[in-house]
Protein backbone atom coordinates (compact mmCIF):
# COMPACT_ATOMS: atom_id res chain seq x y z
CA UNK A 1 0.00 0.00 0.00
CA UNK A 2 1.07 3.53 -1.07
CA UNK A 3 1.34 6.00 2.22
CA UNK A 4 -0.71 9.02 1.73
CA UNK A 5 1.20 11.96 1.04
CA UNK A 6 -0.10 15.47 2.09
CA UNK A 7 -0.94 15.87 -1.54
CA UNK A 8 -2.84 13.23 -1.74
CA UNK A 9 -5.22 14.50 1.47
CA UNK A 10 -5.57 17.98 0.37
CA UNK A 11 -7.98 19.18 -2.29
CA UNK A 12 -5.54 20.74 -4.98
CA UNK A 13 -7.61 24.25 -4.06
CA UNK A 14 -6.30 24.16 -0.55
CA UNK A 15 -3.07 22.99 -1.67
CA UNK A 16 -2.41 26.00 -3.79
CA UNK A 17 -3.85 28.07 -1.35
CA UNK A 18 -1.75 26.71 1.37
CA UNK A 19 -0.13 30.77 2.45
CA UNK A 20 -3.83 31.44 2.80
CA UNK A 21 -5.41 28.51 4.86
CA UNK A 22 -2.24 28.45 7.29
CA UNK A 23 -3.22 31.10 9.52
CA UNK A 24 -6.34 29.08 10.46
CA UNK A 25 -4.92 25.51 10.77
CA UNK A 26 -4.32 24.51 14.34
CA UNK A 27 -1.00 23.32 15.39
CA UNK A 28 -2.50 19.94 16.28
CA UNK A 29 -3.26 19.63 12.53
CA UNK A 30 -0.25 20.53 11.25
CA UNK A 31 1.21 17.78 13.28
CA UNK A 32 -0.96 15.43 12.20
CA UNK A 33 -0.41 15.76 8.71
CA UNK A 34 3.32 16.39 8.91
CA UNK A 35 5.25 12.97 8.84
CA UNK A 36 4.80 11.50 5.60
CA UNK A 37 6.93 8.66 4.32
CA UNK A 38 9.16 8.60 1.28
CA UNK A 39 7.63 6.99 -2.06
CA UNK A 40 10.61 5.49 -4.02
CA UNK A 41 8.59 6.58 -7.16
CA UNK A 42 8.06 10.37 -5.97
CA UNK A 43 10.50 11.66 -8.38
CA UNK A 44 8.73 15.06 -9.30
CA UNK A 45 11.74 16.97 -9.85
CA UNK A 46 12.13 20.38 -7.42
CA UNK A 47 11.62 24.03 -9.80
CA UNK A 48 14.73 25.00 -11.64
CA UNK A 49 13.95 28.25 -9.16
CA UNK A 50 14.71 25.56 -6.24
CA UNK A 51 17.79 23.72 -7.75
CA UNK A 52 19.72 26.92 -8.54
CA UNK A 53 18.66 29.26 -5.88
CA UNK A 54 19.27 26.69 -2.31
CA UNK A 55 22.99 25.13 -2.54
CA UNK A 56 25.84 24.57 -0.68
CA UNK A 57 29.48 25.72 -3.13
CA UNK A 58 31.70 27.41 -0.15
CA UNK A 59 33.85 28.95 -2.91
CA UNK A 60 30.84 31.12 -3.20
CA UNK A 61 29.83 31.58 0.97
CA UNK A 62 28.77 29.29 3.01
CA UNK A 63 24.76 30.71 2.54
CA UNK A 64 22.28 29.08 0.54
CA UNK A 65 21.93 31.41 -1.38
CA UNK A 66 25.44 32.81 -1.86
CA UNK A 67 26.09 30.60 -4.55
CA UNK A 68 23.45 32.23 -6.65
CA UNK A 69 24.38 35.99 -5.86
CA UNK A 70 28.14 35.14 -6.50
CA UNK A 71 28.90 32.31 -9.15
CA UNK A 72 28.30 34.11 -12.21
CA UNK A 73 31.67 35.66 -11.47
CA UNK A 74 33.10 32.42 -12.52
CA UNK A 75 34.65 32.31 -15.82
CA UNK A 76 33.80 28.53 -17.01
CA UNK A 77 34.92 29.12 -21.04
CA UNK A 78 38.12 28.51 -21.78
CA UNK A 79 37.92 25.38 -19.56
CA UNK A 80 40.58 21.99 -19.40
CA UNK A 81 40.30 19.29 -17.60
CA UNK A 82 43.78 17.27 -16.35
CA UNK A 83 43.99 14.12 -16.81
CA UNK A 84 46.81 11.81 -15.05
CA UNK A 85 47.81 8.99 -13.02
CA UNK A 86 47.12 5.46 -14.09
CA UNK A 87 45.49 6.33 -17.31
CA UNK A 88 46.40 5.42 -21.31
CA UNK A 89 45.64 8.41 -22.18
CA UNK A 90 46.38 11.61 -19.83
CA UNK A 91 46.44 14.94 -20.78
CA UNK A 92 45.42 18.16 -20.91
CA UNK A 93 41.45 18.28 -22.29
CA UNK A 94 39.61 21.35 -23.37
CA UNK A 95 36.44 20.07 -22.09
CA UNK A 96 34.40 19.75 -25.03
CA UNK A 97 37.37 17.45 -26.23
CA UNK A 98 36.99 15.31 -23.21
CA UNK A 99 33.52 14.70 -23.90
CA UNK A 100 33.06 14.39 -27.75
CA UNK A 101 31.73 11.19 -28.83
CA UNK A 102 29.89 11.05 -25.43
CA UNK A 103 26.62 10.56 -25.35
CA UNK A 104 24.28 13.18 -23.29
CA UNK A 105 22.01 11.85 -21.30
CA UNK A 106 19.02 12.43 -19.02
CA UNK A 107 18.96 11.14 -15.79
CA UNK A 108 16.27 12.29 -12.80
CA UNK A 109 17.72 11.62 -9.48
CA UNK A 110 17.24 11.93 -6.29
CA UNK A 111 19.50 14.20 -4.34
CA UNK A 112 20.16 14.22 -0.74
CA UNK A 113 22.75 16.27 1.23
CA UNK A 114 24.56 15.20 4.44
CA UNK A 115 22.44 18.57 5.95
CA UNK A 116 19.42 16.31 5.55
CA UNK A 117 17.82 18.26 3.48
CA UNK A 118 16.61 16.80 -0.49
CA UNK A 119 15.54 18.04 -3.84
CA UNK A 120 14.77 15.85 -6.57
CA UNK A 121 16.78 17.12 -10.32
CA UNK A 122 16.83 16.53 -13.89
CA UNK A 123 20.17 16.69 -14.84
CA UNK A 124 21.96 16.04 -18.02
CA UNK A 125 25.35 14.53 -18.64
CA UNK A 126 27.16 11.53 -19.20
CA UNK A 127 28.27 9.00 -17.50
CA UNK A 128 31.65 8.95 -15.74
CA UNK A 129 32.11 5.23 -16.82
CA UNK A 130 32.00 6.50 -20.78
CA UNK A 131 34.60 8.89 -19.85
CA UNK A 132 36.66 6.66 -17.95
CA UNK A 133 36.76 4.10 -20.96
CA UNK A 134 37.66 6.77 -23.22
CA UNK A 135 40.53 8.06 -21.79
CA UNK A 136 41.63 4.26 -20.92
CA UNK A 137 41.97 2.86 -17.05
CA UNK A 138 44.61 1.40 -16.10
CA UNK A 139 43.94 -2.51 -14.33
CA UNK A 140 46.41 -0.85 -11.28
CA UNK A 141 44.00 2.49 -10.73
CA UNK A 142 42.12 1.64 -7.66
CA UNK A 143 40.53 5.28 -7.00
CA UNK A 144 39.59 8.14 -9.03
CA UNK A 145 40.17 11.03 -7.29
CA UNK A 146 38.40 15.04 -8.73
CA UNK A 147 39.53 18.36 -7.94
CA UNK A 148 37.39 21.64 -8.35
CA UNK A 149 39.49 24.49 -10.24
CA UNK A 150 41.37 27.00 -7.80
CA UNK A 151 40.92 29.76 -8.36
CA UNK A 152 40.62 32.41 -5.79
CA UNK A 153 39.97 35.64 -7.78
CA UNK A 154 36.85 34.00 -9.19
CA UNK A 155 35.75 32.06 -5.96
CA UNK A 156 35.87 34.58 -3.47
CA UNK A 157 35.66 31.51 -0.54
CA UNK A 158 38.93 30.41 -1.25
CA UNK A 159 40.83 33.65 0.22
CA UNK A 160 39.12 31.92 3.22
CA UNK A 161 40.33 29.54 5.38
CA UNK A 162 36.92 27.67 5.98
CA UNK A 163 37.76 24.57 3.73
CA UNK A 164 41.39 22.86 2.92
CA UNK A 165 41.20 24.39 -1.33
CA UNK A 166 40.62 23.15 -3.71
CA UNK A 167 37.68 20.98 -2.82
CA UNK A 168 38.64 17.82 -3.37
CA UNK A 169 36.30 13.62 -3.85
CA UNK A 170 36.94 10.85 -4.77
CA UNK A 171 35.45 7.13 -5.42
CA UNK A 172 36.32 3.17 -5.45
CA UNK A 173 36.70 2.07 -9.49
CA UNK A 174 33.70 0.38 -9.14
CA UNK A 175 31.45 3.24 -8.02
CA UNK A 176 32.72 5.45 -10.64
CA UNK A 177 32.11 2.71 -13.36
CA UNK A 178 28.37 2.65 -11.41
CA UNK A 179 26.32 3.22 -14.67
CA UNK A 180 24.33 5.48 -12.26
CA UNK A 181 27.42 7.84 -11.44
CA UNK A 182 26.95 10.95 -14.09
CA UNK A 183 29.19 13.83 -14.72
CA UNK A 184 26.77 16.48 -15.24
CA UNK A 185 26.70 19.04 -17.63
CA UNK A 186 23.44 20.24 -17.40
CA UNK A 187 19.76 20.69 -15.70
CA UNK A 188 16.42 20.99 -17.13
CA UNK A 189 18.31 20.94 -20.63
CA UNK A 190 19.95 23.42 -19.61
CA UNK A 191 23.61 23.90 -19.42
CA UNK A 192 24.30 23.43 -15.56
CA UNK A 193 24.36 26.83 -13.77
CA UNK A 194 27.70 28.43 -12.61
CA UNK A 195 25.98 27.61 -8.54
CA UNK A 196 25.28 23.78 -9.82
CA UNK A 197 28.91 23.16 -10.83
CA UNK A 198 29.16 24.27 -14.11
CA UNK A 199 30.92 23.52 -16.39
CA UNK A 200 31.44 19.75 -15.24
CA UNK A 201 30.77 18.40 -11.68
CA UNK A 202 30.31 15.18 -10.33
CA UNK A 203 27.04 13.30 -9.39
CA UNK A 204 26.49 10.32 -7.48
CA UNK A 205 22.68 9.50 -6.57
CA UNK A 206 23.35 7.20 -3.64
CA UNK A 207 25.67 8.90 -2.18
CA UNK A 208 25.35 12.52 0.30
CA UNK A 209 25.78 15.57 -1.89
CA UNK A 210 29.30 16.19 -0.87
CA UNK A 211 30.67 13.60 -2.84
CA UNK A 212 29.64 15.50 -5.55
CA UNK A 213 32.34 17.40 -6.16
CA UNK A 214 31.57 20.75 -8.84
CA UNK A 215 33.80 22.59 -11.68
CA UNK A 216 36.30 20.07 -11.69
CA UNK A 217 39.30 20.86 -13.44
CA UNK A 218 40.95 17.35 -12.58
CA UNK A 219 40.50 14.12 -12.80
CA UNK A 220 43.35 11.24 -11.38
CA UNK A 221 43.28 7.41 -11.67
CA UNK A 222 45.33 6.24 -8.28
CA UNK A 223 45.68 3.05 -6.33
CA UNK A 224 45.67 4.97 -3.02
CA UNK A 225 42.25 6.03 -1.67
CA UNK A 226 41.96 10.21 -2.06
CA UNK A 227 41.77 12.80 0.26
CA UNK A 228 38.37 14.03 0.26
CA UNK A 229 37.87 17.57 1.18
CA UNK A 230 34.59 16.46 3.95
CA UNK A 231 36.95 13.64 5.51
CA UNK A 232 40.34 16.00 5.90
CA UNK A 233 37.89 18.42 7.91
CA UNK A 234 35.85 16.37 10.17
CA UNK A 235 36.65 12.55 9.65
CA UNK A 236 34.35 11.67 12.18
CA UNK A 237 31.79 13.15 10.95
CA UNK A 238 32.28 12.83 6.69
CA UNK A 239 33.65 9.41 5.75
CA UNK A 240 34.83 8.26 2.34
CA UNK A 241 32.11 6.22 1.28
CA UNK A 242 29.24 8.91 2.91
CA UNK A 243 26.45 6.79 1.29
CA UNK A 244 23.18 7.38 2.27
CA UNK A 245 21.95 5.47 5.56
CA UNK A 246 19.23 6.15 7.13
CA UNK A 247 20.67 3.61 9.72
CA UNK A 248 23.70 5.56 10.23
CA UNK A 249 23.35 9.05 12.05
CA UNK A 250 25.83 12.01 11.88
CA UNK A 251 27.09 12.19 14.98
CA UNK A 252 25.17 15.48 15.47
CA UNK A 253 21.94 14.71 13.61
CA UNK A 254 19.68 12.17 12.76
CA UNK A 255 19.80 10.76 8.85
CA UNK A 256 16.34 8.77 9.39
CA UNK A 257 14.56 11.59 7.55
CA UNK A 258 14.92 14.33 5.13
CA UNK A 259 13.44 18.15 4.39
CA UNK A 260 12.64 18.01 0.77
CA UNK A 261 13.23 21.69 -0.67
CA UNK A 262 10.04 22.55 -1.82
CA UNK A 263 7.91 20.11 0.52
CA UNK A 264 6.33 23.45 2.22
CA UNK A 265 5.93 23.56 5.77
CA UNK A 266 3.66 20.50 6.84
CA UNK A 267 4.38 17.83 3.77
CA UNK A 268 8.24 18.15 3.57
CA UNK A 269 9.11 15.81 5.92
CA UNK A 270 10.10 12.32 4.69
CA UNK A 271 11.48 9.35 5.62
CA UNK A 272 15.35 8.59 4.47
CA UNK A 273 15.66 5.77 1.79
CA UNK A 274 19.11 3.28 1.97
CA UNK A 275 21.31 4.38 -0.26
CA UNK A 276 18.49 7.10 -1.32
CA UNK A 277 16.34 4.92 -2.82
CA UNK A 278 19.03 2.86 -5.25
CA UNK A 279 19.40 0.12 -2.85
CA UNK A 280 19.01 -2.64 -5.03
CA UNK A 281 21.25 -1.18 -7.83
CA UNK A 282 23.78 -0.19 -5.79
CA UNK A 283 23.91 -2.31 -2.64
CA UNK A 284 25.70 -5.15 -4.11
CA UNK A 285 28.94 -2.43 -4.20
CA UNK A 286 29.18 -2.83 -0.68
CA UNK A 287 28.49 -6.13 0.59
CA UNK A 288 30.25 -7.51 3.69
CA UNK A 289 31.82 -4.03 4.79
CA UNK A 290 30.09 -3.00 7.62
CA UNK A 291 28.09 0.46 6.80
CA UNK A 292 28.31 2.37 9.88
CA UNK A 293 32.27 1.66 10.03
CA UNK A 294 32.86 2.84 6.46
CA UNK A 295 30.53 5.29 6.41
N1 LIG B 1 33.65 22.51 -5.21
C1 LIG B 1 32.62 22.26 -4.40
N2 LIG B 1 31.80 21.23 -4.70
C2 LIG B 1 30.74 20.97 -3.87
C3 LIG B 1 30.50 21.74 -2.70
C4 LIG B 1 31.39 22.82 -2.43
O1 LIG B 1 31.27 23.55 -1.42
N3 LIG B 1 32.43 23.05 -3.31
N4 LIG B 1 29.44 21.41 -1.86
C5 LIG B 1 28.95 20.03 -1.91
C6 LIG B 1 27.73 19.83 -1.16
S1 LIG B 1 27.85 19.78 0.54
C7 LIG B 1 26.53 19.62 -1.77
S2 LIG B 1 25.15 19.23 -0.88
C8 LIG B 1 26.39 19.74 -3.24
C9 LIG B 1 25.29 20.75 -3.56
O2 LIG B 1 25.00 20.72 -4.92
P1 LIG B 1 23.89 21.71 -5.48
O3 LIG B 1 24.22 23.08 -4.98
O4 LIG B 1 23.95 21.60 -6.97
O5 LIG B 1 22.57 21.25 -4.94
O6 LIG B 1 27.59 20.16 -3.87
C10 LIG B 1 28.76 19.56 -3.36
N5 LIG B 1 29.89 19.93 -4.19
MO1 LIG C 1 25.88 18.74 1.31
Amino acid sequence: MKPLTFADVTPESLYLNRRQIMAGMTAMTAAALAPRAARAEDLKPNTFEEITGYNNYYEFGTGKEDPAANASMLKTDPWTVKVDGMVDKPGDYALADLLSGLKVEDRVYRFRCVEAWSMVIPWQGVPLAALLDKIGVQPSAKYVAFETLLRPEEMPGQKMGILDWPYREGLRIDEAMHPLTLMATGLYGKPLPNQNGAPIRLVVPWKYGFKGVKAIVRITLTDQMPQTTWNMMASNEYGFYANVNPNVDHPRWSQASERRIGGGLFGGRQDTLMFNGYEDQVASLYKGMDLAVNY
